[in-house]
């Protein structure tokens, strides 16, 4: 059956979805559909196996038990449901974080070779928000000194996460009034995990409220800490040029694919590839030199930094094996279909993990730690560049296409020069109407990228500048909206600054962790404004999530006052009050809600009639 239209609307997606299918080769849609139905119960939120007197289920049609065997009731189990997938999404993006406080930590000590400092006055201004002076100290005392302080935002030890501090004044005070400013980023995973065992916290409501400190430990902690030591370590975005797609693989060169989140494997991969001694054994060996190319986050982290090309976004990562154009796929954590080993085993693709706390069936595990990553990194390329005489036939789709990555806020408001001023007159003057965070993955229940690259389009067509990161990132990136030129679609205004600029109307932000430069962007907005983050023009959407990271970032954004659309439903509709609360009550409460249309034409209306509504309150166009 031949159903690749259906899919996707990527020209590669779809090719290469079709030589799947005639290589009898089973995809992420297969295995979708073949789930079907999907139960009802889970779908709902209304399944819980918590604990073993269960599992139990709550029937949506009030026909049959209305509570667990323990009590709990529709609304308890929706939102200790809901409050688990954050404290998991949190975990995630948090744990990533304290990888790279490792690194910076061995770094101080010298026991990391081939990682540095590379930006040093990024280093020492985040350093003084932790209150750590520089002066007369050298990088690597600093850098100690950082490390140590970050992981005191682990612990249990403080009362506020040290760089709450950048949101603006109005939202930290309600953070403390509301109860839910996040104390330490592991603790508050922790008592997530304690409330939500059987019989601890049955009020829907305070479980709801955890769920967003929890969020906020994320977004103002574990991810705000991932992305400012990734900056530290591996130098902080520049725009630059880059080319996406699955065309920017080489037919005639060892391809090297990284797949992931964390740079510290990807960076030490990179490095080995550049190094002239590997490109002349890929010489030695028939192939023209060693073409590094990324997928999901740790393509992102190198795309931002180095220019590295895209290959592709989630929906993509088994695609893109199917080229069999690739000699090496080296994985470290979340997003990693397991299913990517199967995929790899009908072709040549070597398939490598490289985290002791991420294993795959049918991978070969080359465990990585900062004290040896670059000699592994040698010996993977190594064995990347002798795979490349068990190639086959490759079947490489598209040219690949030009975008700019690097947007970090450095550098746009170096860009605006020196200050967020020029953005906001912007935004005071109606040429820009606001501004739309676009985040997150892609999922096999919408069309793989139609969600992204539409929402965009409405957006920027009608004077909304887009950030975008993550999958969303990479979709709009292979649509074309990141290169200069891309200003034709853009509404007069929009087209105007970003004109005279020299920048692309759809910015890209970066990783999933990098979300993070969207808050410290907003709250620099709100700050030079006098007032909140939720009181700007701004708005996020998921149009495609599926990941439980998604979920802690959307909690995390809204909590920071932004109004969030999400594409696919979170299994919370079989509880109404909790539904009220996250679309409605939350505004009284946090200033933002969240909203669910998986549509993205309705989803671009609920954002423009958003962003019109806060200009009018704002006074902006009296
Ligand atoms: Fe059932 Fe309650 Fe146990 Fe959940 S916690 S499985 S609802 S008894
Ligand atoms: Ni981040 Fe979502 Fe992609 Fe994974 S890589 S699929 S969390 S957006
Ligand atoms: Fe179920």
């Amino acid at each position: 059956m031949t159903h690749h239209h259906n899919y996707t609307i990527t020209k590669d997606g779809q090719l290469l979805i079709k030589k799947m299918e005639s290589d009898q080769v089973e995809t992420v849609w297969d295995r979708h559909a073949a789930q079907q139905p999907q139960c009802g119960f889970c779908d709902l939120g209304l399944s819980c196996r918590i604990c073993a007197m269960g599992p139990c289920r709550v029937d949506p049609f009030g026909e049959g038990p209305q509570q667990g065997v323990c009590g709990a009731d529709a609304d308890i189990i929706v939102a200790r449901n809901l409050c688990r997938m954050i404290a998991a999404g949190a975990a995630a993006h948090s744990d990533h974080g304290r990888d790279l406080v490792e690194v910076l930590a061995e770094v101080a000590e010298n026991k990391a070779p081939g990682y540095a400092i590379t930006d040093t006055e990024k280093l020492n201004r985040v350093a003084a928000e932790y209150g750590i002076a520089a002066d007369g100290k050298t990088p690597e005392q600093v850098a100690g000194e950082l490390a140590h302080a970050m992981q005191e935002d682990f612990g249990t030890r403080k009362k506020e996460l040290a760089l709450v501090t950048r949101a603006p004044e109005k939202r930290q005070q309600l953070w403390r009034k509301l109860n839910i400013m996040p104390r330490g980023i592991d603790r508050e995973t922790s008592e997530a995990m304690h409330r939500t065992h059987m019989g601890v916290d049955n009020g829907w409501q305070s479980l709801l409220l955890h769920g967003l400190r929890n969020a906020l430990s994320d977004g103002w902690g574990g991810s705000m800490i991932a992305t400012e030591v990734s900056d530290i370590l591996f130098g902080t975005p520049k725009p630059a040029p880059t080319k996406v797609n699955a065309g920017v693989l080489k037919a005639d060169q060892v391809n090297v694919v990284v797949h992931g989140h964390n740079p510290v494997v990807s960076e030490m991969v990179m490095a080995a590839c550049q190094d002239p001694e590997m490109t002349k054994l890929a010489e030695e060996k028939g192939a023209k030199g060693i073409n590094l190319c990324g997928l999901c986050c740790t393509g992102n982290e190198l795309l931002m930094r180095h220019g590295i090309p895209m290959a592709g976004n989630h929906l993509m990562t088994e695609l893109i094996i199917a080229t069999g154009a690739i000699e090496m796929m080296i994985v470290d954590y979340q997003c990693i279909m397991p299913a990517l080993s199967k995929v790899a085993a009908c072709y040549h693709t070597k398939m490598i993990s490289t985290s002791d706390k991420a294993r795959f069936p049918g991978m070969e595990h080359v465990e990585f730690h900062p004290d040896n990553a670059r000699k592994k990194a040698y010996d993977v390329v190594k064995a990347a560049i002798e795979n490349f005489a068990n190639r086959g036939e490759t079947y490489i789709p598209v040219e690949p296409l030009d975008a700019v990555g690097g947007f970090s806020v450095e550098a746009v408001v170096g860009a605006l020069g020196g200050t967020p001023e020029p953005l906001l007159d912007a935004i005071k003057a109606g040429k820009i109407r606001g501004a739309a965070g676009i985040v997150g993955c892609n999922n096999p229940k919408i069309k793989h990228d139609y969600g992204h690259v539409t929402l965009t389009k409405r957006l920027i067509e009608n004077d909304i500048l887009v950030v975008d990161t993550g999958c969303a990132a990479v979709a709009t990136a292979k649509a074309g909206f990141k290169v200069a030129d891309a200003i034709s679609h853009a509404g007069p205004g929009l087209k105007e600054v970003c004109g005279s600029l020299g920048i692309p109307p759809v910015l890209h932000f970066g990783s999933c962790v990098d979300n993070v430069r969207i808050l410290v962007l907003a709250a620099a907005l709100a700050n030079a404004l006098g007032t909140d983050i939720s009181d700007l023009p701004l708005a996020g959407a998921a149009p495609e999530w599926y990941s439980e990271k998604a979920v802690s970032i959307g909690a995390y954004v809204v909590a920071s006052g932004i109004y969030t659309v999400l594409g696919p439903m979170p299994p919370i509709a079989g509880s109404m009050n909790v539904v009220e609360l996250l679309t409605k009550g939350l505004g009284e409460v946090v200033g933002a809600t969240f909203a669910v249309e998986p549509d993205p034409e309705k989803a671009a209306v609920l954002i423009r009639g958003h962003i019109e509504n806060q200009r009018r309150k704002l006074g902006l166009d009296a």
